[in-house]
């Protein structure tokens, strides 16, 4: 049994059972038949739920050309009429959004709650949102032309939004696509194969091709592919743009960050810790974008590192599927083991949040760790893991400093109810978002993405439209620019 929550569980149960639990990639609008495969867990019990096939560069071919089989059809239909399929597919993630949680949590390790009221609304919002900007392309758009074929590789920490952040842009813009997504967590993707068929889309517009990091780097060494969009690590988006390099490919890397969390002597110290809790220990921490950095004024920090504390110890740690739980399960052992050695390694003062933890599955307890270096490891690189590290500064210049202090930039929290503070202090952070007095909001019209180590490019909004999009080669006149 997969613990509570029975009813959707059954019907996550049957999902599975009706495919044997054995999955093909998903091409030209059909599973394939599974070939060699690998092992997918719940990392909430270590249990095996379902096999995946390791795709080959051979299985890369054959989605790509029917990607490209596809594509003119589908980027000479009419705006209004691809916003059909893209409604469509939003109604239908409404429609299975229970399955869709039921399967992430078990899948990945996270809160159902969050998969519930955070991952899968967020999906569907996606779709709506690019439905919409579907409608007014030929409009709107007129001069631009979509790249042809998109490949999308996806990590596994949000496994269906990722996909929904790549999908609904590239096929509003009329592209088609071949989805890689990570070996981890596979299953909502292929679920989502079948809610693609489900909504009618032609065949070949969506394609996945499951595996490793060999079928994602086989995905973007393709040449039939004109566009990457890569959401992962620093080190493997450093690899990506090496290898398309001079290849013509459009590219976008969303990566890694370590983002500041800032919060000066006259903030709100209760809506801080809440705040605080949802920026690290939402989905264990494994967040692009998760205040992992607290930088906090020296005058409140010993008060407000006490406050933590008892707010941490007060986490509930458990199966995932619970509707109770607050933090759930690390999203595999390798994840797990690079969480606990990079905490060991460190030298400074380790607080483990006093929550009982499962004697079985990936669990790790919410940590604070001070007193380290600004140069020291756990300072400067991505945990990836329920772990905050924490620093005091004295005035806002020096806060400032510290929160530029990294190779990265994807997002950064002030706390100040002083907003002209916050009004300065913002636009000094290399970050690709600043939140005031919030962390972790994301909407699909705001463009969400990096500067420096955490990436380039947009996704959300017009600006992720774009990135879907080209000049076209025979433009038609602008719309007139009112005087
Ligand atoms: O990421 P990878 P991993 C960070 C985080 C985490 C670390 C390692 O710090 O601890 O990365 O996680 C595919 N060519 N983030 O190893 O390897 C891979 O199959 C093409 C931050 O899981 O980057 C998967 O589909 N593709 C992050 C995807 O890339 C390759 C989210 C991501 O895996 C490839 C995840 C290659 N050479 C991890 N090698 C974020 N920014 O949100 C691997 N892949």
């Amino acid at each position: 049994e997969y613990g509570p929550a029975p009813e959707g569980n059954a019907e996550a149960k049957a999902w599975l059972a009706k495919h044997g639990a054995t999955f093909g990639h998903f091409i030209d609008g059909a599973f394939t038949k599974p070939g060699q495969t690998f092992a997918t867990k719940n990392p909430a019990n270590g249990t095996d739920l379902s096999q995946i096939t390791q795709g080959s560069a051979a299985d890369i071919d054959e989605a790509v050309a029917a990607a490209r089989r596809a594509q003119p059809k589908w980027a000479r239909l009419p705006g209004h009429a691809r916003a059909k399929y893209l409604y469509a597919l939003a109604r239908l993630i409404q429609k299975h959004a229970r399955l869709l949680a039921v399967l992430e949590t078990m899948d990945n390790g996270k809160p159902i709650r969050e998969s519930r009221d955070i991952d899968v609304p967020l999906v569907a919002r996606h779709f709506y949102y690019h439905a919409g900007l579907a409608q007014l392309m030929d409009s709107e758009l007129p001069g631009h032309a979509p790249h042809g074929v998109c490949g999308a590789v996806i990590p596994w920490n949000f496994p269906l939004l990722m996909l929904a952040w790549k999908v609904a842009p590239a096929l509003a813009a009329g592209n088609t696509i071949v989805l890689k997504p990570a070996e981890y967590t596979p299953l909502t993707a292929l679920l989502f194969a079948e809610i693609t068929r489900e909504a009618g889309l032609p065949k070949g517009v969506f394609n996945i091709v499951t595996g490793d990091g060999d079928t994602g780097a086989a995905l973007v060494a393709h040449p039939g592919v004109d566009k990457i969009a890569f959401t992962g690590s620093t080190s493997v988006g450093k690899a990506i743009r090496r290898a398309t390099a001079g290849t013509g490919k459009a590219l976008t890397l969303e990566l890694g960050g370590k983002s500041p969390y800032i919060v000066f002597d006259d903030a709100d110290i209760d809506s801080a810790i809440e705040g605080l809790v949802d920026a690290i220990w939402f989905n264990q921490g494994q967040v692009c974008c998760a205040g992992s950095r607290l930088l906090v004024q020296e005058g409140i920090a010993q008060r407000f590192h006490e406050k933590l504390k008892r707010r941490m110890d007060g986490l509930r740690l458990g199966d995932p599927l619970d509707k109770c739980i607050d933090v759930g399960a690390v999203v595999d052992p390798v994840q797990l083991a690079t969480i606990t050695d990079m905490v060991r390694s460190s030298d400074g003062d380790i607080y483990h949040a006093k929550t009982p933890i499962p004697p079985q599955g990936c669990y790790y307890p919410p940590t604070l760790i001070t007193g380290l270096g600004t140069a020291s490891r756990l300072m400067q690189e991505e945990i990836f893991g329920p772990v905050l590290v924490s620093m005091t500064f004295r005035t806002p210049a020096e806060a400032v400093e510290l929160a530029n202090n990294t190779r990265y930039g994807l997002a950064a929290s002030v706390w100040t109810e002083n907003v002209n503070l916050a009004l300065d202090i913002a636009p000094k952070i290399k970050a690709g978002v600043v939140w005031v007095n919030a962390t972790n909001l994301f909407d699909a019209a705001a463009g969400f993405g990096g500067v420096r180590e955490s990436g380039f490019g947009r996704e959300g909004g017009w600006e992720g439209l774009m990135a879907y999009l080209k000049p076209a080669r025979t433009a038609k006149p602008l719309k007139p620019v009112p005087a």
